[in-house]
């Protein structure tokens, strides 16, 4: 095909259809079934060129995510989908970079990765679907399973301290910051957006029943289950009186704060601020060794720094 062909071609619109791939394999009842219909209906709406996104993701029910979905993906090493997307994300800042995967994948054998992640501000969106266990491996304490939760690790009951997942990544550096539940689709849905509109790591917390092995573990945020579902009221910067008592999703401490409710706690936006992402600062340095470089090939410029290192 010569090339004048190839810029009449109309590129496809991005439907539901066209997203669709596996059947997902998940249990009856599964909060991730919520977060997939989420996650269509984002790629939908935005209209991204298909060739460009990327869905990522480590080992767990949740992490399963990318084989339901037609887009370059990969379902990567048990917490190891955050040093991937790096790698994507930095070598291709045209792609948009989504991750997907759980609280065991994020936040217990990839909580160090997480952290590196969100300090360097890597351009990406993960999506962590929190249901407080391990669920693929049919029932062990998590990172954020609550005292006393009864699984086969923790016969008696879990007695450590759960993390806060809000709060760490405060202390990581995560430039946005969202809390949701799966079954408040429409909320889901806006929170998802908020962070693929973000520059540098967005990080949604999904609280997502696992109906298996720990159904009814956020009943107090679901209001379909006589729970209540506190969302965060942000500023609007409209100077009323109102106002004052709205969150400025820039102020760290407030978010802090508000991080700091008993569960079921609060749900939306919790900190959105603009830091210079990895990629920009790369992108910057990239150009300046290509400006005093210019006239030798990338091969060549390897080259020398091997050398130099000799
Ligand atoms: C290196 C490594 N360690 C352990 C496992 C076993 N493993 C697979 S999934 C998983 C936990 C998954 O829990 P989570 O991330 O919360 O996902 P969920 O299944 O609950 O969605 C574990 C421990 C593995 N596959 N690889
Ligand atoms: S075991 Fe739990 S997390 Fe895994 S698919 Fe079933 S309901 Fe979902
Ligand atoms: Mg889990």
């Amino acid at each position: 095909m010569n090339t004048s062909t190839l810029s009449t071609i109309e590129p496809c619109k991005l439907t539901k259809s066209a997203l669709t791939s596996d059947k997902p394999t998940w249990c009856p009842g599964c909060g991730d079934y919520s977060v997939l219909a989420s996650f269509y209906k984002v790629l939908e709406k935005s209209q991204l060129p298909h060739e460009n996104i990327v869905t990522l993701a480590g080992i767990g029910c949740s992490s399963r995510l990318p084989y339901f979905v037609n887009t370059h993906g990969a379902h990567f090493i048990h917490g190891r989908a955050v040093p991937l997307a790096t790698g994507v994300s930095l070598s291709r800042p045209d792609l948009h970079v989504f991750v997907f995967g759980g609280d065991g994948d994020g936040f217990s054998i990839g909580g160090n990765h997480l952290e590196h992640g969100a300090r360097k501000n890597i351009d990406l969106t993960y999506v962590i679907m929190d249901n407080s266990v391990y669920g693929m491996t049919k029932k062990q304490t998590s990172p954020t399973s609550p005292v006393g939760f009864k699984t086969k690790t923790d016969p008696g009951g879990a007695v450590d301290q759960p993390v806060n997942p809000v709060k760490k990544l405060l202390a990581a550096g995560a430039t946005f910051i969202a809390r949701t539940h799966a079954a408040q689709v429409n909320h889901l849905t806006q929170m998802i957006e908020r962070a693929m509109d973000h520059e540098g790591f967005s990080v949604v917390e999904v609280l997502s029943d696992c109906s298996n092995f720990f159904p009814d573990a956020f009943d107090p945020a679901n209001p379909r289950k006589g729970g209540e579902f506190k969302i965060i009221e942000e500023k609007k910067w409209d100077q009323t009186p109102e106002d004052e008592g709205r969150h400025d999703v820039t102020n760290e401490a407030a978010a802090y704060r508000l991080a700091d409710q008993p569960f079921p706690g609060l749900f939306g936006v919790f900190y959105e601020v603009n830091r210079p992402t990895k990629n920009d600062l790369e992108e910057m340095w990239i150009d300046a060794v290509r400006g005093k470089l210019a006239h030798c090939t990338d091969l060549e410029i390897l080259q020398q720094t091997f050398d130099r290192m000799k």
